[in-house]
């Protein structure tokens, strides 16, 4: 039992939690059944984790460079706010779990293991379930481990025995990863023309929900289809908006630069942002054009593991688990559609959160919010990405504004409701901010039945999808050349 647990804590923190190798794992594997070369196999895992290992500079970037802007205005102001951001919500249950409910953390790294396996026997019986999609983003699931872990602990104190929580909890937790990044690989084949991939990231049902809201809004009178970002001609000087690299650093100088000013030069030099002798004005375009390289870095990073992931996957779907594809970091879906949307979604997606902030500071809220780097940024960015693929700019401005709200908000009331708030974070995307607090509150006032009701729900969510589209279904991961004829037909 003993070699069994280190063979698996040797795979957990070194493989599953770093996505770059597991997915470079992924597509050396499906090589291999391929019966590739080894040659082949080799500078396919080589390129996939290099690939890999280049977007998360690009996301990684990001995040460390904005995220202290946005949590400066903590300080700056004195505020006793919690953040919502992954890694405040992570370390808020490391931090409170054991106090609040005398429950270990070590038992989410096998909470995570369960439900893993839960997700791969969900797809490999997806000729009942109806689930095709693999969850690959490690360093997401233990995020998601963590906090499922209170949240369930919350919402059934009726569980006592240690194992049968773990069931439980794996049990809910699989079946949200297969079931929502199930729920993605549509919007996600017609965003990449059969790319062969989905997303299994932390708005895996935000997508499915504003990509339905986007096709109604996109539709339009009289059938005619709303333009896409891309395809918009802007007029005169505003052409210039037409350039991502340009786009993105005026949008960025416009937001963060106002925000920088908010903060000061002295705070910043206080806090070490930023040495008393540099300019504020260059430190300002500086970190604001820093926004334009990590998004350049991050696309090229997707460019160079796409194509090998997708082309080695076949191995995996063809052997292991038939009609499946993986899922991946949403980031990947930046190498896709308009690269505009990114800044617009997250541009509106800020405004939505300080709009619902504001409003919980004058209702005089028992807990208020700071907007976190990763969920303004990487939710709301990705909504508008799929929202201007259906429903054009329109959808990409409004979706993600009506995102920022629900992240607020939901984020507040759960975790006031279940104390995570006093231990200073909140995971905060929108799949936790708005669809696990509604099943929180389902167990909790329902027991037994609310975690039966919960998991039979989220199951029979693929069911209905399946209904809907017979024929179309699985071709859609096996062959998206023969889906796109047979839509065509009809
Ligand atoms: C998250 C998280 C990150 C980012 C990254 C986006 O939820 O924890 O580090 O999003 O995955 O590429």
């Amino acid at each position: 039992m003993d070699i069994l647990l280190n063979i698996w804590t040797y795979f957990a923190t070194n493989i599953l939690q770093k996505p770059e190798f597991m997915i470079g794992l992924i597509v050396i594997i499906g090589y291999i059944l391929l019966k590739k070369p080894w040659y082949d196999v080799l500078a396919g895992g080589i390129k996939t984790v290099v690939g890999y290992m280049i977007l998360a500079v690009g996301s990684g970037g990001l995040v460390s460079n904005f995220r202290p802007v946005l949590v400066g205005l903590k300080d700056r102001f004195n505020l006793d706010a919690m953040v919502i951001d992954p890694y405040f919500g992570q370390n808020a249950v490391t931090a409170g779990v054991e106090e609040v409910f005398g429950k270990a953390f070590s038992q989410v790294m096998i909470l995570l293991l369960i439900a893993f396996i839960v997700n791969i026997l969900l797809v490999r019986f997806s000729k009942f379930t109806k689930l095709r999609a693999l969850f690959t983003t490690g360093h997401v699931q233990v995020q998601q481990s963590s906090t499922a872990y209170w949240l369930i602990l919350f919402a059934c104190p009726f569980l006592t025995n240690n194992t049968a929580i773990l069931i439980v909890m794996a049990l809910i937790l699989g079946c949200y990863w297969a079931v929502g990044s199930n729920l993605t690989i549509k919007p996600t084949q017609e965003l990449t023309d059969g790319a062969g991939f989905c997303l299994a990231h932390q708005q895996m049902f935000a997508i499915a929900f504003f990509s339905w809201i986007a096709e109604k809004m996109g539709k339009g009178k009289e059938g005619k289809k709303a333009k896409k970002i891309e395809d918009l001609e802007l007029p005169g000087f505003m052409s210039i908006f037409n350039e991502n690299m340009v786009c993105t650093s005026l949008l960025m100088l416009i937001f963060f630069g106002a925000i920088l000013v908010i903060l000061g030069k002295d705070y910043l030099v206080s806090a070490e942002f930023m040495s008393e002798s540099e300019s504020f004005v260059f430190y300002i375009i500086k970190v604001c054009m820093n926004f334009a390289v990590y998004l350049a870095i991050l696309q090229l990073g997707v460019r160079t593991f796409v194509t090998e992931l997708t082309a080695s996957f076949q191995g995996i779907a063809n052997k292991l688990l038939p009609g499946s594809i993986p899922g991946v970091d949403c980031a990947v879906s930046y190498g896709f559609g308009s690269p505009n949307a990114v800044p617009i979604g997250f541009l509106s997606g800020a405004v939505g959160q300080f709009l619902a902030i504001g409003i919980l500071i004058l209702a005089k809220s028992p807990v208020l919010v700071i907007a976190g780097f990763v969920p303004v940024f990487f939710d709301n960015a990705t909504i508008a990405v799929y929202a201007n693929n259906k429903g054009g700019l329109k959808a990409a401005i409004i979706l993600p504004f009506i995102s920022g709200l629900c992240q607020v908000f939901g984020s507040a009331f759960i975790a006031y409701w279940v104390g995570m708030a006093s231990y200073g974070g909140y995971l905060g995307m929108w799949d936790w901010a708005v669809v696990w607090p509604a099943m929180t509150v389902v167990m909790k006032y329902l027991g037994y039945i609310g975690i039966a009701i919960v998991v039979v729900a989220l199951l029979a969510i693929p069911q209905i999808q399946y209904r809907k589209e017979k024929e179309g279904y699985f071709l859609m991961t096996e062959d998206y050349e023969a889906y796109k004829q047979y839509k065509g037909k009809k």
